[in-house]
């Protein structure tokens, strides 16, 4: 029986690029596992929202709504484990064992903590006062990440595919321990979605992130249909008027493809082009404007989000905020069942524990 995991940070409301490059991904493996048999567990990751730094009280608002953002895009807690990262202290005990065993190489090689403190040279040298800025926790983020998955013994890891790197890392790490210890990890498989990374819609050259101060350089997944309209109407593109797909030179035309792709048109053609070069080629030949294109991608992107905000906004006020924390603690509860599991073997495996 295959185990999916994977997590998301709860340092703000999903966008459109978490969707498409993970949710949308988590909840059809949701709704396969009805016939695959699939264990899912997905988790609000709130230890690794706190590598950069967070304001308590926003981010305990952040870890609820981000449950609420899960539940609304359609995971189900009857058939799914959904969890805060911090409530099962088995993901944070596992990371301690694996770092014991991480090489610092390997991480320093890692692109993440770079891209967080912005440095930009090639091979990560640090001056003395980026040595300061950079964070113990912030550098051994991908083995806290490599635990999360290795602690429930997931076979399949669903991700964006700027996660690779750390997935490669996280069967390392598993790799590391099984020859130190004993044959006890599992290393997981990648699962990228079949959407490539969703773009800034102000700096296109940049991934869609929740953190970016600029709001408008994202969608978020409760927007309301007149935000989502006029984010689209402002995406930054160029001053040709006319739909090409040309990822290099026109990125942010090529990022509303992609998203017209992904989401899918309603075009009378829609059976004949559905991959980005196919669209442009279509807007092409119909001599289609720029404005024609975000027209198009509004009612996608729209078929996508409609209803999404109502559900949010109900589950995070329902018994008055308590049906949330109940849906949380009973998949903490199956989590940590499921995660002492692994631990009791690890324990026993590095002589912390008697056996199994
Ligand atoms: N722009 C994106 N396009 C496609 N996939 C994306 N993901 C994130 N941004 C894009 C995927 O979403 C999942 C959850 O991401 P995360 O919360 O763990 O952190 P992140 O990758 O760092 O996402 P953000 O939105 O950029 O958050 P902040 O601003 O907090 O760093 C992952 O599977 C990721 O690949």
């Amino acid at each position: 029986r295959n185990v999916v995991f994977s997590g998301i940070q709860p340092t703000g409301v999903p966008h459109l690029g978490n969707y498409l490059g993970a949710l949308r991904q988590w909840k059809r493996l949701q709704d396969e596992a009805q016939l695959t048999g699939d264990k899912l567990l997905f988790s609000v990751v709130d230890l690794h929202a706190i590598t950069m730094p967070q304001e308590a009280e926003a981010l305990r608002i952040q870890r609820r709504e981000m449950m609420a953002a899960l539940l609304a895009i359609g995971l189900d807690p009857d058939k799914s484990t959904l969890f805060f990262q911090s409530s099962v202290p088995q993901h944070a005990e596992l990371m301690w064992i694996l770092s014991c065993t991480a090489s610092m190489g390997y991480l320093g090689r890692m692109t993440q903590w770079k891209s967080k403190l912005q440095i930009n040279n090639k091979q990560g040298d640090l001056s003395e006062d980026a040595m300061t800025k950079l964070k113990l926790g912030l550098f051994s983020y991908p083995v806290l990440q490599a635990a999360d998955i290795l602690v429930h013994r997931a076979t399949h890891v669903p991700v964006g595919d700027d996660q690779r790197q750390h997935l490669e890392f996280a069967r390392e790490c598993a790799t590391n321990f099984n020859a130190t210890y004993k044959d006890i990890l599992i290393a997981p498989e990648t699962v990228t979605a079949p959407s490539p990374r969703v773009m800034s819609l102000t700096h296109p050259h940049n991934k869609m992130s929740k953190s970016t101060p600029n709001h408008r350089s994202r969608i978020l997944i409760t927007a309301r249909a007149e935000e989502v309209r006029s984010r689209i109407a402002g995406a930054v593109t160029d001053s040709l008027n006319a739909v090409t797909y040309e990822p290099d030179l026109r990125p942010g035309v090529a990022n509303l493809l992609e998203l017209l792709s992904q989401c899918g048109h309603s075009g009378e053609w829609k059976e004949e082009a559905s991959s980005p070069q196919q669209l442009a080629d279509r807007y092409a030949t119909a001599g289609a404007t720029l404005k024609d294109l975000k027209a198009d991608v509004v009612a996608a992107v729209w078929r996508e989000l409609d209803g999404v905000r109502g559900r949010y906004l109900d589950f995070l006020n329902r018994k008055g905020g308590k049906w949330l924390d109940e849906i949380e603690a009973e998949g903490a509860e199956a989590a940590r069942e499921n995660a002492e599991k692994t631990m009791r073997r690890v324990r026993h495996a590095v002589g912390l524990g008697p056996r199994p």
